[in-house]
């Protein structure tokens, strides 16, 4: 087959995007993996991989959302080194918000706010890396109410309200480096986040053991989803990239690519197989509950070992390097992406059980297939159907296969599972369909999150966007639809069904919303009725300014304050028609914060410049919204 067949695009290639996907990243560029790789191609060898089936051309669903017209899913993305997270409608794949987390954003003030430097923390690093976003989930069902995401750059997980799209915790995880693969409890629901530890260090990290990386370890964490405070910790062997979690609430599981416990990239290649670590979550419950636990970093947060020989924990082997490990929908499987091997492993939830029963001896006896799906294989989601759609990074494909013939094949019977290869573009990373993560997967759209777009879009300089495609999987050939530029780095994303979400979001702010509260509560100290008082309060050099805002008024047009006073300036927004926000700039203050319809927002600084200064509305809000604006002055 040419590089330019079977792809799948809408309409003509232009000639300069014909460029092989096979050789895009030539010998230099995954010339680091070229020994692994090229052991894995030597495994393709005798693949029996049948043509992909002639389809009878149907159109493909549209994605023409008229104006005024909504989308049928929301989209939710992480940001990767943005920081954040954004919010898209499916199938239009419009950008509907932006929510920040682990960075700054002069846009609403993140970063800038009082309220949300409590939820970061001082001086909090404003570099995230959001890999992994997951809905809370009841019975195996989204239930609207959460997102998670960790950060990798930083060790942290935070938890993200759906009624108001605003980070509300985070929390820093002890005992460990770069928090990778996150994924949340299903089943009976989300009462676990489980968060992955991808770097050894050595423990406690204070200087110790530099020079010796066998004395490194990492841990495997449960947060709890309602607190965010870390409810356990397993110390591990070798580490953990991805995770996923069972659709009976029994077993969590975690890919590691460097059972060899090596600090550069040959040694991470060394072993034919790494393995599937799977944690047995009432069992660590109960050790920690006897006390069998250890502490490290963090006196409160116990840690039972799960290395190997430890009854907690099950170690599968599995080749080389793996990656994505996802669940499928029908709660019976859970597959390991082989990555520098052609192959995903297919694993039997109902056989690792046996396994913890003592029913089954051999590790490896809880895997039912292998299939060999071609190079580069590194996530995999589901259609609902029985089919499965795994991302081959090298081959720049999605491989569409069926999950029963490859269980038959593993058998022996000459069945092809494969059903579909799509060319994608290029090189994707995870891919996912609508609803794929949970029991109500429907089979109707997948993204492919491609980490090259080439020569796809318009040139912006030497960073390219990545490209992420929306293909329609619901007939039986998956057909590309669209190409959508993003900016770095979404690694993954989730879809769900607008009436799913749209009744847990709030369009207007509660006044009683906790987001605000301590705000509230230092009016209150303050004997200030945020609601309809305008007034300076003096405390020493601790200067407090409330006023109320109502398009295109602020409640005070000057306030004085003296050279050096900490200020804090507080403001309700008291319209209560909805979409009516304010905004509060200072001039050359650094300062900007976004005051939506009966939300109170703060920021502190220091007035350390005498002079005028004016403050303005950045949000357009009415006719003589330039109009809406006041004096601070600071006397010398
Ligand atoms: S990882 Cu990026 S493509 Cu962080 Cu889920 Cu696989
Ligand atoms: Cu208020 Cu513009
Ligand atoms: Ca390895």
């Amino acid at each position: 087959m040419s590089d330019t067949e079977n792809t799948g695009q809408p309409g003509e290639l232009a000639a300069e995007t014909k460029v092989s996907r096979r050789t895009l990243l030539g010998a230099g560029v995954v010339g680091a993996g070229a020994a692994g790789l090229a052991g894995a191609a030597g495994l393709t060898g005798g693949m029996v991989i049948g043509a992909t089936p002639a389809f009878a051309k149907e159109a493909a669903e549209s994605t023409d959302i008229p104006p005024g017209k909504l989308d049928d899913y929301y989209g939710v993305w992480s940001g990767g080194q943005s920081g954040e997270l954004r919010i898209l409608g499916v199938p239009s794949m419009r950008e509907l918000i932006r929510v920040p987390v682990f960075n700054l954003d002069g846009g609403i003030g993140w970063g800038i706010t009082n309220e949300s430097k409590r939820v970061l923390g001082a001086n909090a690093p404003i570099n995230g890396d959001t890999h992994h976003v997951h809905m809370s989930q009841t019975d195996g069902h989204y239930d609207g109410k959460y997102l998670f995401v960790n950060d990798k750059a930083n060790t942290r997980v935070a938890r993200i309200r759906c009624d108001i799209m605003r980070t509300d915790k985070i929390t820093n995880i002890p005992n460990a480096q770069a928090i990778h693969g996150l994924r949340v409890q299903r089943v009976p629901h989300t009462k676990y986040v489980f968060c992955n530890n991808e770097f050894r260090v050595p423990h406690p990290n204070d200087g110790r053991d530099l020079a010796d990386p066998k004395k490194y370890f990492a841990v495997f964490t449960a947060l709890d989803a309602e607190t965010m405070k870390v409810a356990w910790q397993v110390l591990v062997d070798g580490n953990l990239d991805n995770t996923e979690t069972d659709y009976t609430g029994k077993y969590v599981g975690s890919t590691c690519y460097n059972s060899e416990g090596a600090t550069d990239l040959a040694g991470m290649m060394d072993a034919e197989r790494d393995w599937v670590v799977y944690f047995n979550i009432a069992r660590i419950e109960a050790a920690v509950k006897a006390g069998k636990y250890k502490t490290y970093e963090d006196p409160n947060v116990p840690v039972v070992d799960g290395r190997h020989g430890s009854d907690l924990t099950l170690y599968v082997p599995v080749p080389k390097n793996p990656h994505g490990i996802n669940a499928s929908p029908d709660g019976k499987y859970v597959i390991a992406a082989g990555k520098l091997s052609p192959t995903v492993t297919v694993m039997s939830w109902k056989k690792i059980d046996e396994w913890f029963e003592g029913k089954l001896k051999n590790p490896r006896d809880v895997v039912v297939a292998e299939p060999e799906l071609g190079l580069g294989p590194l996530h995999t989601t589901y259609d609902g159907r029985g089919n499965a759609y795994t991302t081959l990074f090298i081959d720049s494909q999605v491989c569409k296969w069926n999950i029963a013939d490859a269980l038959r094949a593993a058998k022996g019977e000459k069945v092809n599972y494969i059903r579909q290869k799509l060319d994608v573009n290029f090189q994707p990373g995870h891919n996912k369909a609508s609803m794929a993560e949970t029991r109500d997967a429907d089979g109707k759209w997948l993204i492919s999150l491609n980490k090259f777009s080439k020569d796809r879009f318009l040139h912006v300089g030497p960073l390219h966007p990545d490209n992420d495609q929306l293909i329609d999987i619901s007939g039986d050939e998956m057909k590309l639809v669209s190409d959508n530029p993003v900016y770095c780095e979404p690694h993954d994303c989730f879809m769900i069904k607008r009436d799913l979400l749209e009744k847990h979001v709030k369009r207007i702010w509660d006044r009683k919303d906790p987001f605000f509260a301590e705000t509230v509560a230092m009016a209150k100290k303050d004997g200030i009725n945020l609601e309809s008082d305008n007034k300076v309060i003096r405390d020493g050099k601790k200067v407090r300014v409330y006023m109320t805002s109502i398009a295109p008024v602020y409640g005070l047009t000057e306030f004085e304050v003296n050279k050096g006073d900490e200020v804090t300036v507080t403001i309700t927004n008291m319209d209560d028609v909805e979409d009516l926000t304010h905004g509060f700039c200072l001039a050359n203050h650094g300062i900007n914060m976004e005051i939506s319809p009966h939300e109170t927002a703060s920021v502190t600084f220091t007035a350390d410049k005498a002079g005028v200064y004016w403050y303005y509305c950045t949000f357009f809000c009415h006719a003589l919204h330039l109009e809406m604006r006041g004096r601070m002055l600071v006397k010398a």
